[in-house]
């Protein structure tokens, strides 16, 4: 009846066990631990396995909330073109069944603020759960760094792409962690600003402060003003041809940086830091005369005419414009340096001008000096120098943004021997960028006062990508860090293992990185 006896039962008992062996990956022991991780994440536990990333691997995310579209879609063009793999981007209504990354909206408490996530990895689920899109999407650049390193490469690889298994719970510790970048001094063209944002996504950078205009160059058409750009823009530090954005040039630099969740800070310097505008009209001169182009590297020595009603209709006409391709909430006015204008009339100046950008329905940011002026409680000063000009605007009720130049200053040479950059605000080794924190830094300043951190990078002396990278790599992954990280889980000797690590993706991505000799490389 029965059609096998015991022997040929128990040899097919062992094929099919043999089959289903084959079938069910035994999956690679593997430690989840924060080593290759910038910046350090709030909490970390490994739980000593790890989830395969094949070719079957669905992008799964809850179909209630369609905003994970795009996010979703982010993930798996991201993940393309090194694994090769084509995955399946999918909506569903339950839990997912099989192995499967997972992304999931959720009002969960222990997820904290809008950039806040929860990682969850098992053997066959990777999880980011966030209030937000935005959480998912730094949770994903989590999951990047946890990848191997050639993820990054751009041609498909032969690479087992494991991750191990554990949770992170991540959240930034302040809210504005940014880099600015001059395009005034010599210009950059949008696919190396476009480059500049993926270098501060990859870190979980939010804010690109854009420094547009300055007395070498005007680098945003203005339509009611256009000879600012066709003349304005003309050259650059050294003499070389300048250039500047189109408006259209301009919107795809901000819908890039929008679409990879990056605030873009456009800044018009004034009413200093304006030669090239005052070289380009002659009514904006007190005397009535166009000054020539500068193409040297002075400061301080032009000003607007404070006293003149042009002079307002021009800065309203430029914050009018600018406020339209201004999707953020900020407007940067600069105000640095003024020498050449009179205390009193600075004052003026900055109260008029802040009245303009509130009146186009933004708020004011200006560097430190501002706050000589009578400032609203929604402005901010971005302290640079002086300590007692960040102390009254706290006064005034503004919140602060830190970019001391002796920590902060991507275009201070790292030593005495660095090709380029400059020094007036000292050397800046890899560990001085990272030996300090927000909230201590200034007696006074504590961290209710504060934004956030921006690191800027002046380029008087930097002429291409790789200058821009020779500066930046690797202190801008500190100041990632310094943002993100709360300060009792920083500490140098762990940070600099973790910074080595990243050598190999610098190296892949050929960056153009300085090999500081405070790191211990060699331990990647
Ligand atoms: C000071 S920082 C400036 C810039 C220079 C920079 C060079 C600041 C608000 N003003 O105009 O480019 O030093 O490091």
């Amino acid at each position: 009846m029965f059609p096998f006896n015991k022997r040929q039962l128990l040899l097919l008992l062992i094929a099919f066990q043999l089959i289903s062996c084959q079938q069910k990956r035994v999956a690679t022991p593997m430690t989840l631990t924060n080593e290759t991780l910038i910046p350090n994440p709030q909490f970390l536990k490994g739980t000593g396995s790890s989830f395969l990333l094949s070719e079957k691997t669905q992008i799964n995310y809850n179909a209630t909330s369609d905003d994970l579209t795009t996010v979703s879609n982010y993930l798996a063009e991201t993940l393309r073109p090194a694994t090769g793999f084509d995955l399946l981007v999918k909506p569903i209504n339950k839990e997912p069944q099989t192995s499967a990354i997972y992304l999931k909206l959720t009002t969960n408490d222990s997820i904290k603020g809008d950039e806040g996530y929860k990682l969850y990895i098992t053997e066959d689920r990777l999880q980011i759960e966030a209030n937000k899109p935005v959480g998912i999407f730094r949770g994903i650049q989590t999951v990047q760094q946890l990848l191997p390193a050639s993820i990054v490469l751009k041609k498909k690889q032969d690479t087992i792409w494991e991750i191990p298994t554990g949770t992170i719970i991540d959240y930034p510790e302040y809210e504005h962690r940014g880099a600015m970048l001059d395009v005034a001094r010599h210009f950059f063209e949008v696919d190396d600003v476009k480059k500049f944002i993926d270098h501060l996504v990859t870190y979980k950078m939010n804010v690109l402060h854009l420094h547009l205009t300055d007395d070498q160059g005007w680098r945003i058409e203005i339509k009611s003003w256009p000879n600012l750009t066709t003349h304005g823009g003309s050259t650059e530090v050294g003499g070389t041809e300048g250039g500047f954005f189109t408006q259209e040039d301009y919107k795809e630099i901000v819908t890039y940086a929008a679409e990879r969740h990056i605030l873009v800070i456009p800044e018009i310097d004034m009413p200093g830091h304006t030669n090239a505008a005052l070289a380009s009209y002659a009514e904006l001169n007190c005397d009535g005369k166009v000054t020539d182009l500068y193409t040297g590297m002075k400061v301080g020595f032009s000003s607007l005419c404070t006293d003149k009603e042009i002079t307002y209709q021009f800065v309203d006409d430029v914050i009018r414009e600018l406020a339209a391709l201004t999707p953020g909430p900020y407007i940067h006015i600069g105000g640095d340096e003024s020498h050449a204008t009179k205390k009193d009339e600075y004052r003026y100046f900055i109260n008029r001008v802040q009245k303009i950008v509130n009146d186009h329905g933004k708020q004011l940011i200006g560097w430190d000096d501002v706050s000589a002026g009578t400032l609203e409680k929604s402005s901010v000063a971005q302290f640079w120098a002086r300590e007692h000009n960040a102390l009254e605007a706290i006064a005034q009720g503004a919140k602060i943004i830190m970019s001391p130049a002796k920590k902060a200053y991507l275009d201070m040479k790292y030593d005495s021997i660095t090709p380029i950059g400059l020094k007036w605000a000292g050397f800046i080794e890899v560990d001085d960028g990272y030996n300090w924190s927000l909230e201590a830094y200034v007696k006074g300043i504590s961290k209710e006062h504060i934004l956030g951190v921006e690191a800027p990078l002046w380029t008087e002396t930097v002429k291409t990508m790789q200058d821009i990278e020779y500066l930046i790599f690797p202190r801008l992954l500190g100041y990632a860090e310094i943002g993100w990280t709360p300060t009792k889980l920083r500490n140098w000797d762990t940070y600099k293992v973790r910074l080595a690590k990243q050598q190999k993706r610098f190296e892949l991505l050929n960056i153009n990185y300085y090999a500081s000799t405070k790191v211990p490389w060699s331990a990647n």
